[in-house]
């Protein structure tokens, strides 16, 4: 059953929980082109209405890959945007700013272009998961082989200034794994494994009002909280503690080395990681189809970091490793099923990951995987990162699944996942993995542009550069 309200939205109610019918299908497509089209600013797609007016970096590459289907020049305009602000060291940072005003944490707090080289783009300082190859090679598919040679021509030189950057300044010691500096660049913000290391370190005003129980005052000066119930987005205390960090990092330059040697949190993500060595695949992937040639420090160190996964495994699975301390950090959530996706799990490790994506509280019935198992003690069913099933995270898993060979496994997951969004009405932001209702922000770009990816590839065929 669907019906079509007076402004325009769909609402569907499903009667087979995980089978969408084609005639739905459609509707959902229609639904989501309409969330692009309203979020669109000049070239580039903001993620929501009023919560995020900006240009992000993951969600653009996101957004593009499902523009593809829809509008191609678009989704080529969208990436050449994120081009456009890119640092003159290579950096691609998380946030290109637009003119709207409203965001929590607004140009002034970052101050970029004494950093960027950029005078007519104010950006953010830090990163967000290297997304871009998969972006630019996926819309890649769609193009005729003359315009895809053009198009990869124009874009690979962005993608290897960015990874070389990556390698240049995020690789700390010997280590062959990228560093963040703040949990925005994982693009998971408050992950429980980040939080555990976060919150070694309050800041003394912040523990005070921990100390008087006095920290949901801080929600009155919060404005994220304007938009969505404070409920669905970080707590206030973490929320302060990721404002501290990014002036502490500001007073380091942004520069990792030197913050490597502060108390702030420092550590090698998982999921950033994982998307890395699948991005520098698709980077190889790119260069041989234009027969451009790579530097060859540049194929080391991509082939070093795939062959090194190894290290960031223990108790059969994989975690991110604290800086600081050199220590895994064995907090169970979406990330160990991220590796999924890097292609670079041997067949056992894959099987485990499947064994496991099976375990208790994880794959939920006709919603995908959780982003903390519900029998974690971090677990909340509608906080974000902290419970949530997110169509980015459902997206990413279905593809590495596929790359295993998982197809059954894949196409239960696609299938819930479109039945998720198509009974939510709304394009959430996330979803609780208890009943699959809609949180966070409303007319949310990747959840628009993934659902249309999700319902038109069904049978993609996956490059490997094996
Ligand atoms: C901070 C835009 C972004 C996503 C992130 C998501 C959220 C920002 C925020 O929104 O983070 O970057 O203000 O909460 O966590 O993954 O890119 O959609």
């Amino acid at each position: 059953m669907c019906s079509v309200t007076r402004t325009g939205t769909v609402h569907v109610k499903i009667q087979t929980r995980y089978y969408v019918c084609m005639q739905i299908q459609k509707m959902l497509i229609s639904q989501a082109e309409a969330v692009l089209k309203a979020n669109r600013v000049g070239n580039a797609t903001k993620p929501a209405p009023g919560l995020y007016p900006h240009q992000w970096f993951w969600d653009s590459c996101f957004i593009a890959i499902g523009l593809r289907w829809t509008n191609i020049e678009q989704a080529k305009a969208e990436l050449r945007s994120l081009a456009k602000g890119q640092w003159h060291n290579g950096m691609i940072p998380h946030i290109i700013f637009s003119d709207e005003l409203g965001y929590h944490f607004g140009p002034d707090k970052w101050q970029s272009s004494k950093w960027s080289g950029l005078q007519d783009v104010q950006t953010s300082c830090i990163t967000q998961p290297p997304m871009l190859a998969e972006a630019v090679y996926r819309v890649g598919i769609q193009l005729s082989t003359i315009e895809r040679k053009e198009w990869y021509q124009e874009m690979l030189p962005v993608i290897i200034a960015y990874h070389t950057w990556l390698y240049r300044e995020r690789t700390l010691g010997d280590s062959p794994f990228i560093s963040l500096i703040h949990p925005w660049e994982c693009g998971l913000d408050n992950t429980p494994y980040w939080l555990k290391i976060m919150r070694q370190n309050i800041p003394l005003k912040l523990k005070i009002l921990q100390f008087l129980h006095l920290e949901k005052l801080l929600n009155k000066t919060r404005k994220d909280t304007k938009q969505v119930p404070a409920s669905e987005r970080p707590e206030p205390i973490d929320l302060y503690i990721f404002y501290n960090i990014i002036r502490q990092a500001k007073q380091n330059g942004y520069n990792a080395r030197r913050i490597s040697n502060t108390k702030a949190p420092v550590i090698e993500d998982l999921v950033f990681n994982a998307i890395f060595i699948r991005a520098n695949d698709l980077l190889m992937t790119i260069a041989a189809e234009i027969d451009y040639s790579i530097d060859a420090d540049l194929v080391a160190h991509c082939k070093n970091t795939k062959a090194k996964i190894d290290q960031l495994y223990e108790q059969g699975t994989f975690w991110s490793r604290d800086v600081t301390t050199g220590k895994l950090i064995k907090e169970q959530t979406i990330a160990n099923f991220i590796t999924l996706y890097s292609g670079a799990l041997s067949t056992e490790q894959a099987q485990a990951m499947m064994n496991d994506l099976h375990g208790d509280g994880i794959w939920r019935p006709a919603y995908g995987v959780t982003t903390t198992p519900t029998n974690s003690r971090w677990f909340l069913p509608k906080n974000y990162w902290r419970g949530p099933v997110w169509v980015n995270m459902n997206w990413l898993i279905i593809d590495g699944l596929r790359r295993y060979g998982y197809h059954k496994e894949a196409e239960v997951m696609r299938n819930q996942t479109i039945a998720m969004v198509a009974n939510g009405g709304v394009c959430a932001e996330y979803y609780s993995p208890i009943d699959g209702t809609p949180a966070g922000s409303p007319q949310f770009s990747w959840t628009a542009a993934l659902t249309i990816d999700l319902i038109k590839t069904t049978k993609l065929k996956i490059a490997t550069n094996e």
